[in-house]
């Protein structure tokens, strides 16, 4: 018999809580994964009911709001991102107040969140990129065309999922004020700056997600990563390319990670060149939408390593179950034709409809602006379906191209390879397509699978 002073010793020592800045759909995964480890999650986010509020406390602040992240930092064992827009001064002056540790390292942070900064910094460790050049004006950004060709212009901040992202053509060539739109389209246009990368023609894009822990580095197989203008839309595995090409891209992953200081799971970029090499496209520090597929594709999936790394606890196998494929849940165009947008296109998401009650079913909060609504409906077909798993992100607004859930396919691979180890999935891949028994599947099935899946899903307005 244990006498209570002594369990309470052993809860104690079980029970750590993560502080996060961020409070999105990332960081909702982030709690999502603690909780089976016995670990609470605290995030911190402007949004009032934010993604990871209805599976984490919340704190209401800014990313850079310095009261927010000193509680955050005085409640947390240890403190991580999900967002890069996290303020790196914040969080270092909060971590040497409190003696909290803070993942990846602020430093780390405060490069990465600069692209510039970022590019400049790889350059240096020797890791393979795309030509690259600072611009500070329209005119920097011509001379980047005229080097270069076609170029990313990319704002040195702030950019995300898509924003602070635009290609520039030679066509721009013939029309000089087309510079200066093009660094305001990317927000650049106030002097904070942008840096133009010569625009790579590759043969696919490939992202490698890494964890760092306290005395180990894993990597996940390369995610084959899908975009239509500039959002990922997406991924599969294995990716359909070589083996040798996997093991570059692994292997620049591992150049990556070993010039970032601090622990936790970094989304890797990159670019496969028609001629098999990897290029470092960008890097997150943090959980990366293209390793949304480890939740259901993998032994430990990218937001419980994150976890554990976080901690310094041991890393779990980063392993692939089998063929595995994931497309998001974007707003879509098909939005903007509702009536019921507000001025920046912003619509309430009232719920979602069911078969079951052949009724929508509100969600909490539902409709406080007054606008009109929209629903989503075709969920049922997809959960009837029973082979995808249905990631909802809880946000209470949708508006085109935000990112609103996922929905992943999971397959067991369709030969038996009895190779379980990481690597495993890098061998020659059989793209035909399904025909088999559910269990099993190719790349190519799982792929078709999530995007029939996805498409079946479709936001309407509010009848
Ligand atoms: N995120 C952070 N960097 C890139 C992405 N996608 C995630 C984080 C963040 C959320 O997107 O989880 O909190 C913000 O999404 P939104 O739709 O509110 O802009």
């Amino acid at each position: 018999m244990h006498d209570s002073a002594e369990i309470g010793r052993v809860q104690a020592s079980s029970a750590h809580t993560v502080g996060v800045v961020g409070g999105g759909q990332l960081g909702r995964m982030v709690a999502e994964a603690a909780a089976p480890l016995g670990v609470d999650v605290i995030v911190v986010d402007p949004t009032p009911g934010c993604p990871a509020s209805r599976v984490a406390e919340q704190i209401e602040g800014g990313f850079d709001d310095r009261a927010a992240i000193e509680e955050l930092t005085r409640r947390a064992d240890a403190v991580t991102v999900e967002i890069e827009l996290a303020d790196p001064d914040a969080l270092a002056a909060a971590a040497e107040a409190h003696d909290t540790p803070v993942h990846p390292d602020p430093e780390t942070l405060r490069t990465i969140r600069d692209k510039l900064a970022q590019t400049r910094a790889f350059d240096e460790a020797g890791v393979p990129l795309p030509a690259y050049r600072a611009v500070d004006d329209p005119a920097d950004l011509r001379a980047a065309v005229e080097t270069f060709g076609e170029v990313m212009c990319k704002a040195r901040t702030g950019g995300y999922d898509g924003r602070g992202n635009v290609p520039v053509s030679r066509d721009a060539l013939e029309r000089d004020e087309a510079f200066a739109e093009r660094l305001a389209a990317v927000g650049a246009a106030d002097g904070t700056g942008a840096v133009a990368e010569e625009f790579v023609d590759f043969e696919r894009e490939l992202s490698v997600i890494g964890v760092v822990g306290d005395d180990e580095v894993r990597t996940y197989p390369p995610t084959e990563t899908i975009h239509e203008a500039e959002i990922l839309r997406e991924t599969l595995v294995p990716a359909r390319t070589t083996r040798a090409v996997s093991e570059r891209a692994r292997s620049v992953a591992r150049d990556v990670l070993s010039a970032l200081d601090g622990r936790g799971v970094y989304g890797i970029e990159l670019f496969e060149t028609t001629d098999g090499e990897g290029l470092l496209n960008e890097v997150a520090p943090r959980p990366h939408n293209s390793g949304h597929w480890t939740i259901e594709g993998t032994v430990t999936s990218q937001f419980e390593n994150h976890v554990r790394a976080v901690l310094g606890l041991p890393l779990g196998s980063t392993a692939p179950r089998g063929p595995t494929a994931t497309a998001n849940l974007l707003g879509g165009e098909r939005l903007a034709e509702l009536p019921a947008s507000d001025d920046d296109g912003r619509v309430p998401v009232v719920g979602f409809e069911t078969g079951v009650a052949d009724d929508v079913s509100h969600d909490r909060g539902s409709n406080e602006s007054g606008t009109d609504g929209v629903v989503l409906r075709g969920l049922d077909a997809v959960l009837a379906a029973g082979d995808a798993a249905f990631h909802w992100y809880g946000k209470r607004e949708v508006y085109p191209l935000r990112k609103v859930g996922h929905v992943t396919v999971s397959r067991e691979w369709k030969e038996k390879t009895g190779d379980t180890s990481e690597s495993a999935g890098d061998s020659e891949v059989d793209t035909s397509a399904g025909g088999e028994s559910e269990r099993r599947g190719t790349p190519e099935a799982v792929l078709a699978a999530a995007r029939t899946h996805t498409d079946r899903l479709q936001f309407d307005a509010e009848s």
